[in-house]
């Protein structure tokens, strides 16, 4: 019998891809395994995602987290020790109870998924499996389809682009690893027709470049021709994928993208969306509207049938939410953020319901990450299919497809 009581927790302040503080926690059993995650934190982020503690004050521009790192060691740390590192829902619920508040804004749901994800890879460190197989076991075996964020606007980055993520899908590819060779060939292809044609290469928050263009049609034709340079069929081989984070968008009454200014209703909006769709390779948008506009949801995602419309800030990876969507057919997919919700439990459960009910799973990392590769994992673990973590370059994005492609291996 394995020892998987929990010995010790412990946190600390570590920092994410910008520069910003954020959580890392270390679960240690009696048998010596021990577990380590750390948090990251997004720019865009949703209304009704799960709280994350921030100390303000003077350092570090009131982003510490050394309030959300107390928490995991004196509170968390003392409910959890000597409790069973495999029972995760247990683990979860107390740590849930012990916050009592709606969002976890009392222990921080930045302390609290720290710890449910170190504790769950203690657990599988302790049963000697890595953690896809812990949390997926026999059953979790499909590879996913990464989309790759290669130019980046909106909040991401400091150019013209109102559109937060333009990104290729391999869809062709037979493997992870071809994913990855041909994902890197349209990067590179791109990099050289920037330069061409004098851009500059400097890339945004998630390692895609970020130019200022004329156009959301001229960064559609810059990807189409990046992905025709590097030998590849668009839509065919290789087909765009958009991330527009419209919440960032929303007013009282429609939509103003903040940097160019143009105006839209959410009617509009929608038209503008079919126009792009019909001339351009798009096989999925996520966030199209805002994460109030419920009826513009319902209505895009019946006027594009057949294009995956994904909810980020629309369901923030909660089950009630996502619920609520389910029965007004706001959308047909949802993006799963580990930290939206707080805790691995709910975020498996959010997961569950999505696929019983026969939405699109894309498991996402944020704009602000780590070296943590959980979301590798995880994406196999449940099968999701698909896996949103940026660019095929910098190496917190990178450590992630590193990763996959090392589960790819052990799996042949
Ligand atoms: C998104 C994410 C990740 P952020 O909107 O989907 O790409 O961005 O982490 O800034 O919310
Ligand atoms: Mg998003």
């Amino acid at each position: 019998m394995i020892e998987t009581l929990i010995a010790e927790v412990r946190a600390r302040q570590i920092f994410d891809s910008r520069g910003i503080p954020t959580v890392s926690a270390d679960v240690e059993l009696a048998c010596g395994a021990k577990g380590t995650a750390a948090v990251p934190s997004g720019a865009s982020t949703g209304k009704y995602e799960a709280h994350e503690l921030r100390d303000s004050g003077d350092q570090f521009g009131g982003k510490g987290v050394l309030k959300a790192v107390a928490n995991v060691n004196g509170e968390i740390a003392e409910a959890l020790r000597g409790k069973r590192a495999e029972r995760q829902r247990e683990i979860d619920s107390i740590m849930i109870a012990l916050d009592g508040s709606e969002n976890k804004s009392h222990l921080g749901a930045n302390a609290i998924l720290a710890v449910s994800l170190a504790c769950a890879k203690a657990a599988a460190n302790a049963y000697g499996v890595p953690l896809y197989r812990y949390l997926g076991g026999i059953n979790g075996t499909v590879m996913p389809m990464p989309m790759m964020n290669i130019l980046n606007g909106g909040a991401h980055a400091s150019n013209n682009m109102d559109i937060q993520e333009f990104m290729i899908v391999p869809k062709g590819a037979r493997s992870f690893f071809e994913t990855m060779s041909i994902g890197t060939s349209v990067y590179a292809s791109l990099s050289k027709l920037l330069r061409d044609r004098r851009l500059p290469t400097a890339v945004g928050d998630e390692g895609g470049f970020a130019p200022d263009l004329s156009s959301d049609e001229e960064a559609l034709e810059l990807l189409c021709d990046a992905i025709a340079a590097a030998g590849y069929r668009p839509g065919t081989d290789v087909s765009i994928a958009l991330d527009a984070a419209a919440s960032e968008w929303a007013q009282v009454d429609g939509y103003r993208m903040p940097k160019s200014g143009r105006g839209f209703s959410s009617a509009q909006l929608i038209e503008y969306y079919e126009k792009l769709v019909s001339s351009y390779p798009i096989i999925s948008i996520e966030d199209p509207l805002g994460e109030e506009d419920l009826e513009g949801f319902t209505e895009i995602t019946k006027r594009l049938s057949g294009i995956q419309i994904v909810g980020d800030d629309l369901f923030v990876t909660n089950c009630a939410r996502l619920m609520n969507g389910i029965s007004q057919k706001s959308a047909n997919a949802i993006l799963i953020k580990p930290n939206q919700a707080g805790t691995l439990t709910e975020t498996l459960d959010t997961i569950r319901l999505a696929q019983r009910s026969g939405y699109g799973v894309i498991v996402s990392h944020r704009s602000g990450e780590t070296e943590d590769t959980t979301i590798a994992d995880l994406a196999v673990a449940v099968n999701a299919g698909q896996i949103k973590t940026g660019a095929p370059a910098r190496s917190e994005r990178v450590a992630k497809y590193n990763r996959l492609l090392k589960i790819e291996e052990e799996m042949k």
